[in-house]
């Protein structure tokens, strides 16, 4: 195994290098994190007018069969506490290589939320079932925009797909800067 000081800082970025061998590298890609704010885990239980019919485990399965289609895993949490979603959100600056979050009503009010979305590297995508800005004014704020890269809304559960598909292929275009780096 070389030392780390061996790579470019771009691959440093987006995963770990495991093994390298002749000009043949295998760069092992960190799982994507997906998490969900407080009372995510009713929806297809309540308000199926609002959020869609669908259950949380049942946009898991989807995400998870979606990841492993590019090659990647996610890791998908959800929680009703804030202090445990900032915990988890400092976990994915070391232990994930995307950070998929929906942080339920936390978007609207939360400014430890955002604090540790600031100390992340990494690419963030925000998403909601609904269309915040459709509904009360008090949601058409989010402490989570200013820190994303991006944010899809509205589009019920595909709004899970839509962002997980833009993080596939932000990782992919660095994984391929990175091994053209590699191998030049
Ligand atoms: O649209 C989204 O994904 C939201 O993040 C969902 C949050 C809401 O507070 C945000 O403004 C937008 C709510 C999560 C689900 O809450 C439920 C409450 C009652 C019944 C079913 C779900």
């Amino acid at each position: 195994m070389l030392s780390s000081e061996a790579y470019p800082a771009s691959v440093k970025a987006v995963g770990c290098l495991c093994f390298q061998r002749k000009n043949i590298a295998f760069v092992s890609m960190k799982p994507i994190f997906i998490l969900n704010g407080p009372n995510l885990n009713l929806i297809g239980e309540r308000e199926p007018e609002v959020y869609g019919a669908g259950t949380l485990a049942g946009i898991e399965e989807g995400l998870r069969q979606q990841a492993a289609a590019a090659g990647l895993e996610i890791d998908f949490r959800q929680t009703n506490h804030e202090g445990v979603l900032v915990d988890w959100i400092q976990e994915a600056r070391c232990a994930s290589s995307a950070l998929i979050l929906n942080a339920g009503a936390y978007t609207h009010t939360s400014i430890a939320v955002m604090d540790a979305l600031r100390a992340l590297s990494i690419p963030i995508a925000e998403v909601h079932l609904s269309n915040i800005f459709k509904r009360e004014s008090f949601r058409h704020h989010s402490y989570v925009s200013p820190a994303a890269t991006g944010m899809i809304c509205g589009f019920g559960a595909q709004s899970y797909r839509l962002a997980l598909a833009a993080m596939i292929e932000i990782l992919e275009s660095a994984s391929a800067a990175s091994n053209r780096g590699l191998h030049a």
